[in-house]
């Protein structure tokens, strides 16, 4: 992926940097339920069917899509009906929501069933009162695995432009909610901005904007300054926030002996203002008030895991846990309030301690879906750690997490450019997929085996359309085989005509149906054809070399 330079379909003139248009052999349709209109991508075949696979890059792909970064998108769910104030008192109340609707339509499920889900606290529908403009989705462990791709711009680099592009760019390849983790200049503005265009919910860490409020110093904090940075985010309309509420003053001496100590950016500020005070934290003291702010703009909470191993040599130990503790305790007073909650998970894990997060997780938390940081299972691999992480996503997706926070190759090296939020979104997406097809997803193979398919055929182009990258994965072909005819050919460049495995099964399929044989008989017969050519010919395994 990192040598292809991906081409934008079409960049629109008016919004300099924005990609829009289809992704190159799909097109963007809707399914009319009721008056909603969900939307799919679908990837037409050359065999005259086609896959319908779950879209979440909102009006960007439209063939006609006229798009205005300035006036942002259409606010398509102000209108909507709103008799509670949140998802989940809805849900409890028996009540199905339009919101609730739209996602089970869109992973063809019934809406009783997503209405279960949410209630009984095991699945969340993130959905801000504020963001009209995002089409609704869901996170829970019942559902398809969900991925997030974290953007925003640092006091170092980046623009408002260069953000928003990047959230149009990653929702284009799969993600289904974004982060935006702006830490420099202009953080409100850019947080508008990616508000107003963003089709897919948007979370924040208010307290990195509190900081900046406090010139960087966390000791200077106070709960009055956060609130009101949390107040201000939810007016503008984030749908989700990540509060490092589980970061106790006892917990902090735990991470001493540790190697990495404490890797998570706001458990480190909130750790440094509970030993600067020799104080609990104001987050875990207001944590009823925090409740009741974001009740009223249903604004979910992400429990954030402020003491996430930052190293394999740390994971699963006491502070980790000691902390999942509390944002269990944390979790039924959030639901007690009708507030949805989702709980942050690690970080750096060695495979064979992922499973047991996700046990404890579900044991601690009530069920309260599960959203982790990869985990990365080893450490050795800087500039490569989308992949060392996406074997543990996979790995802890399987096991029951419902979504995935990418991680790019940049990590731990610099802030990801638009190129790695594509290496890291089309990662996620693979580990999250290996999840569905490993959990049973009813739907899930679908995909596999229309690719499958088109590959034996070789359909190259139905192949090439069906990737999660179909542009990749063109130009890997074409780099060889570029011409037309090559597009039909019964081999690729890595084996050659005569050795493709496929062509040969198509071979042997054929031979068997013309001398009426199984494959298997016919595998026998062809054996013995062909060993008495061999013997007949003097039966010499390599011929003799000539000098
Ligand atoms: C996800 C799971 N655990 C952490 N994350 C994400 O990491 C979190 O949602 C946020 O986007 C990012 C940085 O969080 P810290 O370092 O402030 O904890
Ligand atoms: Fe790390």
């Amino acid at each position: 992926m990192a040598d292809v330079r991906p081409e934008p379909s079409s960049v629109d003139s008016d919004s300099p940097g924005v990609t829009t248009g289809p992704i190159s052999g799909s097109r963007k349709v809707h399914r009319e339920v009721g008056d909603l209109r969900v939307p799919a991508r679908r990837i037409e075949l050359s065999n005259g069917e086609h896959l319908d696979v779950y879209d979440t890059s909102g009006p960007y792909t439209d063939d006609a899509a006229t798009i205005d970064v300035h006036a942002g998108l259409p606010r398509t769910r102000d209108g909507w009906h709103r008799e509670h104030p949140t998802q989940l008192a809805a849900a409890k109340a028996g009540v199905i929501t339009r919101e609730m609707e739209f996602v089970a339509a869109r992973e063809d499920l019934p809406a009783e069933f997503v209405r279960d889900e949410i209630a009984r606290g095991r699945a969340v529908l993130p959905a801000s009162h504020r963001h009209p403009e995002s089409e609704p989705m869901i996170i829970g462990k019942k559902f398809l695995v969900k991925v997030n791709a974290n953007i925003g711009n640092s006091a170092v680099t980046s623009s408002v432009p260069e953000e928003v592009e990047k959230m149009v760019w990653a929702t284009r390849w799969g993600a289904d909610t974004i982060m935006d983790l702006s830490t420099g200049k202009r953080i409100h503005e850019t947080r508008e901005r990616i508000l107003r265009n963003s089709p897919v919910p948007v979370g924040t860490v208010p307290i990195y904007q509190a900081l900046e409020k406090v010139n960087g110093d966390p000791a200077k904090l106070t709960w009055e300054i956060y609130r009101d940075t949390v107040v201000e985010q939810c007016e503008q309309g984030v749908d989700y926030m990540t509060v490092h509420a589980g970061v106790l003053l006892r917990y902090v001496p735990l991470t001493a002996q540790r190697v990495t100590g404490i890797v998570s950016r706001g458990g480190s500020i909130m750790a440094a203002w509970c030993l600067a005070h020799h104080r609990e934290s104001f987050l875990y003291e207001h944590f009823s008030e925090l409740c009741e702010i974001l009740r009223e703009y249903d604004v979910t909470f992400s429990l954030g895991d402020g003491l996430r191993p930052g190293s394999i040599a740390d994971a699963n130990d006491r502070a980790q846990f000691a902390e999942l503790e509390t944002l269990g305790e944390l979790t039924g007073i959030a639901r007690a309030h009708d507030v949805q909650v989702m709980i942050e998970g690690p970080g750096h894990v060695p495979m064979h301690k992922i499973a047991e997060n996700v046990r404890l997780e579900e044991e601690l938390c009530d069920e309260a879906p599960f959203y982790t940081l990869g985990p990365l299972t080893t450490d050795i691999a800087p500039a490569y750690d989308h992949i060392t992480s996406g074997i543990g996503a996979a790995m802890i997706a399987q096991a029951g997490t419902a979504m995935l926070c990418y991680v790019t190759p940049k990590e731990h090296l610099g802030l990801p450019d638009r190129d790695d939020v594509k290496t890291g979104v089309i990662t996620y997406k693979i580990a999250a997929h290996a999840g569905d097809l490993a959990k049973g997803h009813p739907r899930a193979q679908e995909w596999d085996d229309a690719l499958s398919r088109a590959r034996f055929e070789f359909r190259w182009t139905d192949q090439f359309n069906l990737a999660l990258d179909p542009d990749t994965a063109k130009a890997y072909h074409d780099q060889t085989l570029p011409a037309e005819p090559a597009k039909t050919a019964h081999f690729c460049s890595m084996c050659g005509p005569k050795f493709c495995s496929m062509k040969i099964t198509q071979d042997v399929r054929d031979y068997a149906e013309k001398h009426g044989l199984t494959s298997v008989e016919a595998i026998e017969e062809g054996m013995r054809e062909k060993s008495e050519e061999f013997t007949g010919s003097g039966g010499e395994v390599y011929l003799p070399i000539v000098s």
